[in-house]
């Protein structure tokens, strides 16, 4: 540690955490914008980052109706890979990848990046020819991914109960070893400093009720601090897409539906991989404070609701009974819910919309945690020149008229 950190932690620790600099500020919203980003979780602050940093913008708002990664970011398991089905998702997600693999250096912000491996499991034949499926797919575009026995998972795995007579009998599993996790919150804040550096007013607490479009061409928006005027807009709230689609007068292919997480309360480490069963509907990783972090698959209904529920611990936690035995003795100290945006082939939307001017990027649904960098990087990318970046246009929202439909409900992982 540096002179200059150990001085400023003492003198930051005797201030009573009082008299910080602000990580960002806190602007008032001007009339006009060149670009207005809605929404700021991770793939809304990773956008106005790139909008001024890569295609140098100087007039940027990113509008957020609560705090920032308050949404899915703040909420999510935080799992990071690039381990999908199709040539199109895997080579969005591996950009996502490549950029998560610099991303601390990129925004000088330690966002935890930490490339433990990510396994999925096989517990019987037809979960095994899948999975061996999908590895050569995800190999043949240059990605990594390889196949371990049973025995293999035991060792990189040992909590884990692969005996031929348990309830979900282990067979196999395939492991992605750049994949991992990383700090959720961290993500939003580095790239909100990164993007309030480079000029970019985010206003919080600032919910976008209305937008402003004239002959089929957006105009602006009405929020809850004024109207505000922007001749381009990109639209990035998750499980609010349908929302603000409704308010712009078309239908977005997307339903919202909670998906829970919990963890347990801290203890030392047992699990330096995160594992994962889309068969059993349960996945699991341990964090830096020993905590393990659980999830299920999303819940059935359609809902906004944010909260958790007894029917998925007791689901959940059953099933990894099964499958970690010494699960049992642990007390789960939290749980929550966020509402995912989930299309009908599972992959995310990006690009134009029917109104000229108004742009999207939703539907990452169970998974879009993993794609942000990437994701933001190609949407303002979209955003910046009115066209979509390559990487972007096979995810275009007009692929639900013309059937050209990425199917990776596989590759999710998690039921959705
Ligand atoms: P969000 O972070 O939800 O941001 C959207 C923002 O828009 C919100 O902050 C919201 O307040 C704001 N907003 C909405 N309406 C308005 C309005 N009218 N005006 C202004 N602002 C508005 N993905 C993975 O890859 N790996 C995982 O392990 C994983 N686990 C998950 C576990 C859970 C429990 C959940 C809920 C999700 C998980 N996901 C995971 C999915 C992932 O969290 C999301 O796909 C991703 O975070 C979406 O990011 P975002 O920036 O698009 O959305
Ligand atoms: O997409 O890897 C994923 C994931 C894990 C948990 C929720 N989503």
């Amino acid at each position: 540690m540096s002179k200059y950190s150990i001085f400023s932690l003492a003198r930051n620790a005797l201030s009573y955490h009082e008299d910080w600099q602000r990580a960002w500020r806190s602007p008032d919203p001007k009339p006009e914008y060149d670009i207005i980003v809605i929404g700021g979780g991770g793939h809304g602050l990773g956008t106005a980052y790139y909008l001024a940093k890569e295609f140098g913008y100087k007039n940027v708002a990113l509008l957020e109706k609560g705090w920032l990664g308050g949404g899915n970011t703040g909420r999510n398991t935080t799992i990071v890979r690039s381990n999908y089905l199709w040539d199109e998702s895997a080579a969005l997600y591996e950009h996502a990848l490549k950029l998560w693999e610099g991303l601390s250096q990129e925004l000088n912000f330690n966002v935890m990046f930490s490339q433990r491996g990510v396994m999925n499991l096989a517990h019987n034949l037809h979960d095994w020819r899948e999975l061996n499926r999908r590895v050569h797919a995800i190999r043949l575009n240059g990605i990594d991914s390889e196949i371990l026995t049973a025995a293999q998972v035991k060792k990189e795995a040992p909590i884990f109960n692969v005996s031929p007579d348990s309830r979900y009998p282990i067979m196999g599993a395939s492991i992605q070893r750049r994949g991992g996790t990383a700090r959720h919150d961290a993500v939003a804040w580095g790239y909100a400093r990164a993007a309030d550096a480079r000029g970019v007013d985010i206003i919080q607490n600032c919910e976008v009720t209305g937008l402003t479009i004239r002959n089929g061409k957006i105009e602006g928006v009405e929020t809850t601090r004024g109207a505000i005027r922007a001749k381009r807009v990109g639209v990035v709230v998750a499980g609010h897409s349908s929302v603000l689609a409704d308010m712009a007068g078309f239908r977005m292919p997307v339903e919202s539906n909670p998906l829970q997480a919990l963890v347990s309360d801290p203890i030392k480490p047992v699990l330096d991989c995160v594992v994962m069963s889309s068969a059993v509907h349960v996945y699991v990783s341990q964090s830096d404070k020993g905590e393990l972090v659980i999830g299920a698959g999303s819940d059935l209904h359609v809902s906004y609701s944010q909260r958790g529920s007894f029917d998925i611990v007791e689901g959940i936690m059953g099933a990894l009974c099964e499958l970690v035995p010494m699960v049992s003795r642990l007390k789960m100290m939290r749980q929550w819910g966020g509402i995912v945006d989930v299309t009908p082939d599972r992959s995310p939307i990006i690009g134009k919309t029917p109104i000229d001017g108004l742009f999207v990027n939703c539907g990452w649904g169970t998974g879009g945690f993993k794609a942000t960098p990437g994701s933001a990087h190609v949407f303002a990318a979209t955003l910046a020149k009115g066209e979509p970046h390559r990487l972007a246009e096979p995810f275009a929202l007009d692929r639900f008229h013309s059937g050209r439909l990425i199917d990776e409900a596989g590759a999710a992982a998690v039921a959705h």
